[in-house]
């Protein structure tokens, strides 16, 4: 008896070695499945292994000359494995937004290996199934190909009976361009006193991306509008101007708006120069993030 491999799935076929040299010749070859350590039924040589259970299964074959001398092979025990890894792919999930470097994770199960590699792959959400590309579990989003955009991710596993289990999450979206913004108001440079209140406006966009977060730019422009009536020199503008572009964040963009604890930080300092316990005159530069 050969072994037909091991694991098995789908259809298979049994295969013997037989000779009966110097004798009357080989009349009949039959084979024998049984559940392993169970009994033994006849199993033509043509096996479809998808009508059994997955499990250990014993094979043996049963050869007789023509005189009608009989030998019965050694067993060969074989998995049947026709199921699939069982495959999660956890991160990043679908409709999701990333930017830079995105860890990919999934990890599979089965009974032949007891945890399949799982490979990965990418391609634009618009593009058809055939258009994947391979990818490592480090997948760099500010290099591909076709840029920022919306994404379909996949994530495989195949066991050792060939059989693969495939994931998609769609609809990922990577966004590596930081939004543009523009201070509207005041509309020129600031050199001299501030008309109280002062208005403080910007225009924020990002196109084609995943959008501005309007709650990160009031933060950022709330500290400035409490600058009212103080005076300004130049350089002391510049330095508070920066935090406007440089704090904006976009979901994608990975940057985080300015901390509780910062804002706190700066509130107790503006309630310390109003009570006079402070001898600055000028706005706090701002704390980088
Ligand atoms: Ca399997
Ligand atoms: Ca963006």
């Amino acid at each position: 008896m050969l072994s037909p491999g091991n694991p098995v799935g789908g259809p298979v076929t049994l295969t013997s070695n037989t000779s009966d040299t110097g004798g009357s010749g080989i009349a009949t070859v039959a084979y024998e499945l049984a559940p392993n350590g169970g009994s033994f039924n006849s199993q033509s040589a043509s096996w479809d292994t998808t009508l059994v259970s997955d499990g250990l299964y014993d094979l043996r074959v049963v050869a007789t000359d023509v005189a009608g001398n009989s030998t019965t092979s050694t067993v060969v025990t074989t998995r049947v494995d026709n199921t699939a890894p069982a495959l999660t792919f956890s991160s990043p999930a679908a409709g999701t937004i990333v930017s830079g470097t995105v860890n990919l994770v999934g990890s599979a199960t089965d009974a032949s290996p007891a945890s399949p590699s799982v490979t990965f792959a990418y391609k634009l959400a618009s593009d058809p199934p055939s258009a994947y590309t391979a990818t490592g579990a480090s997948w760099n989003t500010a290099t591909l190909p076709a840029g920022d955009g919306i994404y379909d991710l996949r994530a495989r596993a195949t066991d050792d009976a060939s059989n693969t289990a495939s994931v998609e999450n769609t609809s990922v979206r990577v966004d590596n361009a930081p939004p543009t913004v523009s201070i509207t108001a005041p509309a020129a440079a600031i050199n001299g006193s501030l008309p109280s209140p002062t208005t403080f406006a910007a225009n924020a966009s990002d196109p084609a991306g995943s959008g501005v977060d309007p709650g990160a730019v009031l933060r950022v422009l709330r500290p400035e509008q409490r600058l009212r009536n103080r005076r300004l020199e130049p350089a002391r503008h510049r330095s508070g101007a920066r935090p406007v572009q440089r704090l904006l964040v976009d979901p994608g963009s990975g940057r985080q708006p300015r901390s509780r604890s910062s804002r706190d930080r700066q509130r107790r300092a503006i309630r310390r120069r109003r009570s006079g316990t402070s001898t600055s005159t000028g706005p706090r530069r701002a704390r980088r993030s």
